[in-house]
């Protein structure tokens, strides 16, 4: 493990760690209810059977996740708003609580707006959850503005479409294709229609998380090279370029519904800032007539690209490869590929889950991708943010309990936190910095 200190980032940089509502909220009985508790009640569905039900039960522990929160020496934190509790009575009133307490240690509290939980009365096949998201964004920020400064619309729009939609393994369990195409579409007009709504509720700052990865072909034959920028196009550049270039990529704005070209000057409305999730590059190559599964994500054989390993690299407990330079490889071809068009960036996300308390893996991964990102900047990039994903161990989707990201350990019989060897670590990092 390097033992130099991780170099100085620039004054003012915002560092933290993100959660999202349904991972650690739980007291799912005090809201309504949302798309993963419908999928999560279906058999067979989350692979270890669990619910998110109680999860981290921050819902009633939050003054205990925030003292972490100030042990811990962030100065921003970023967490979801549940639409389906934000929609209850009383709903608000928890986020009413939580940003107090949030200002109260000095921590900047930065609200995603939509991470996957969708009201399950809702659906992003239909146009008008656009218009919904909106008015939830209005109610939201009318009440929370005063406090909040930094506001993210959505959360991987790009992973809810595919994983929810196309491929039916998260929710609403969907299996579509190509024909979840208009999931993204009206996924990004909501994200414009929120921006719209923050702007007149007075925001000033405003980004989305986006996730990205470098793609890189299986080989120099042009049938790999193909396919790589095939997925390249679907992962990376379908929901970026309608926000920062007003335009789909060549071929998809077609695909789309409802009138395209007018949505795309709503969906293209001045962002502050971009965020960008990013775990690990994909590999990528022809077809092969078959399913191919990497990292726990299975591609049905007549998709147009299959996954393929990256060889020779530690992989994480979920079998994701650990590349810290791709974050530098990622940041500086987005600034080269858009230019004066590319807000300044965030890292929204970005860890890696292992067992133990004693997490040497995570340390290394969080230094490695550290000094991959402190590269980007030092290359002339301008990232003005990093949040660790995640706070505290949770609900890791359709992988239940199995998978633990959090800086912090949680027993999922107790409830209790024990920070772990990596708590520390980042801790002491933030001392260090300016
Ligand atoms: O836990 C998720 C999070 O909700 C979205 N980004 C990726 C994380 C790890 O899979």
């Amino acid at each position: 493990m390097a033992t130099d200190p991780i170099p100085q980032f620039p004054a003012g940089f915002l560092w933290g760690v993100s959660t999202s509502a349904h991972q650690i909220e739980g007291a799912a009985d005090e809201r309504r209810a949302s798309v993963w508790d419908t999928f999560t009640a279906e058999p067979g569905r989350v692979k270890d059977g669990s619910t998110a039900a109680v999860a981290c039960d921050h819902y009633h522990r939050h003054r205990e996740d925030v003292a972490l929160l100030a042990g811990l020496g962030v100065n921003a934190y970023r967490f979801s708003v549940s639409w389906p509790r934000v929609s209850s009575p009383g709903g608000l009133d928890f986020y009413d609580r939580l940003v107090d307490e949030l200002c109260a240690v000095g921590v900047r509290p930065v609200p995603t707006l939509f991470h996957w939980d969708l009201p399950a009365e809702l659906d992003w096949l239909e146009r008008d959850t656009a218009a919904r998201f909106a008015d939830h964004v209005a109610v939201t920020a009318e009440r929370l503005g005063d406090r909040v400064p930094t506001w993210i619309t959505l959360n991987e729009p790009a992973e809810h479409t595919l994983l929810g939609h196309a491929l039916g393994v998260h929710a609403p369990g969907r299996r579509l294709l190509f024909d979840a195409l208009p999931v993204a579409h009206h996924q990004l007009l909501a994200h414009g229609l929120a921006v719209r709504a923050l702007r007149a509720a007075g925001a000033a700052d405003i980004g989305i998380a986006n996730s990205h990865g470098p793609t890189w072909p299986a080989s120099p034959d042009p049938a790999d090279v193909a396919a790589a920028d095939f997925y390249d196009l679907l992962l990376n550049r379908l929901f970026c370029e309608p926000l920062l270039l007003g335009r789909y990529p060549d071929g998809i704005g077609e695909l789309m519904p409802g009138d395209v070209e007018a949505d795309l000057r709503t969906v293209a409305e001045p962002i502050d800032w971009y965020g960008v999730n990013y775990y690990a590059p994909a590999r990528v190559g022809a077809p092969r007539g078959a399913e191919t599964e990497v990292g726990g994500v299975a591609l049905p054989a007549e998709l147009p690209f299959s996954l393929r390993e990256i060889e020779d690299r530690p992989v994480t407990d979920f079998g994701w490869p650990v590349v810290p330079e791709g974050l530098t490889e990622l940041l500086t071809h987005l600034a080269d590929r858009y230019g004066d068009r590319l807000p300044p960036l965030m890292i929204t996300e970005n860890g890696c889950s292992y067992e133990g308390l004693d997490d040497r893996e995570r340390i290394a991964y969080l230094d490695g991708h550290l000094r991959a990102l402190h590269r980007a900047i030092e290359a002339g990039v301008d990232v003005r943010g990093y949040f660790v994903w995640s706070l505290l161990d949770n609900f890791e989707w359709a992988e239940g309990y199995a998978r633990r990201f959090g800086l912090v350990h949680v027993d999922f019989e107790t409830l209790e936190r024990t920070p772990k060897a990596s708590y520390a670590w980042y801790r002491d990092v933030l001392r260090t910095q300016p």
